[in-house]
């Protein structure tokens, strides 16, 4: 078998981490991964990929791509009889998925923070055109109001560690400043750390800072991260062996979606 990856712009940690998972077991079952990348978040990008992937005659595809419960069912209706496995929608959305549970990574983060007693939070977001994005934030804001907590500053980045730098800039300016930020992965924590080191600010001392995913470098942060895991290598694993599985069965047994859980990695910046 030859299987398919569209997957969204790889210079971003968390998607490379997924491809290369994906990548490693395939090999183990002696089978190829062709990847086709998008650098826009459309459906446009989207099925150009998915075609791009369909015209090397693969057996199977994997969209790692952000995408509405409408977009997917497109692209679901784009892919006909091949199989197709979704990795960033709605766990709602009626298509073959694999994700993690974005309410449970949401609520993790906030509890954590709310354990230590803070209620100074402020939160830093995805790039809002993601559905990730949108799932985490909203979970975050549901927790919070469970104990009539309204974040005290948001600002919304697009994943990269440069965009974090210039958010946290922005909600360290305000005039009420927060005890901790919530951040919605890895890559702009990275950023945010620097940003509060500039400002003079001691972590965790002064301001805590939690991220997502738990992407390999993640410990090696100064400080060392404290985060919401995502097993991008189960993600790899379980995907291809769901995957591999639906082809072995000729669809006749529907492989059943799957909801993987997140898990909190403390580390050194909060308290
Ligand atoms: C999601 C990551 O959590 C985030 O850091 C960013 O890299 C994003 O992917 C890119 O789309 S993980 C995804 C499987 C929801």
């Amino acid at each position: 078998y030859t299987l398919g990856l569209a997957t969204t712009e790889l210079a971003l940690h968390a998607p490379s981490q997924i491809a290369s998972a994906m990548k490693t077991r395939a090999n183990q079952l002696g089978f190829n991964v062709v990847i086709s990348m998008i650098d826009n978040l459309s459906l446009t990008a989207c099925r150009t990929a998915v075609n791009e992937l369909m015209s090397q005659r693969v057996d199977g595809v994997l969209i790692n791509v952000p995408l509405s419960n409408d977009d997917a069912g497109a692209i679901a209706q784009l892919c006909g009889n091949l199989p197709a496995l979704f990795l960033d929608v709605d766990p709602q959305a009626d298509v073959f998925k694999i994700l993690f549970d974005p309410h449970c990574g949401a609520e993790q983060g906030v509890e954590h923070l709310l354990a230590l007693g803070h209620r100074q939070i402020a939160v830093l977001t995805g790039p809002l055109e993601s559905i990730s994005a949108r799932l985490r934030y909203e979970g975050w804001l549901n927790t919070l109001a469970t104990r009539d907590i309204t974040p005290c500053a948001v600002q919304h980045g697009d994943w990269s560690a440069a965009s974090g730098y210039q958010q946290a800039l922005l909600l360290l300016s305000e005039t009420v400043r927060p005890t901790a930020i919530l951040v919605a992965n890895d890559q702009m924590a990275l950023g945010v750390l620097r940003a509060v080191h500039e400002f003079g600010l001691r972590v965790p001392e002064q301001i805590s800072v939690i991220g997502y995913d738990d992407t390999e470098d993640s410990a090696f942060f100064f400080p060392p991260l404290t985060t919401i895991k995502q097993d991008f290598r189960q993600l790899g694993y379980e995907s291809i062996n769901r995957l591999v599985g639906h082809l072995h069965t000729h669809g006749d047994h529907q492989q059943p979606s799957l909801l993987l859980p997140t898990s909190l990695v403390e580390r050194h910046t909060t308290a």
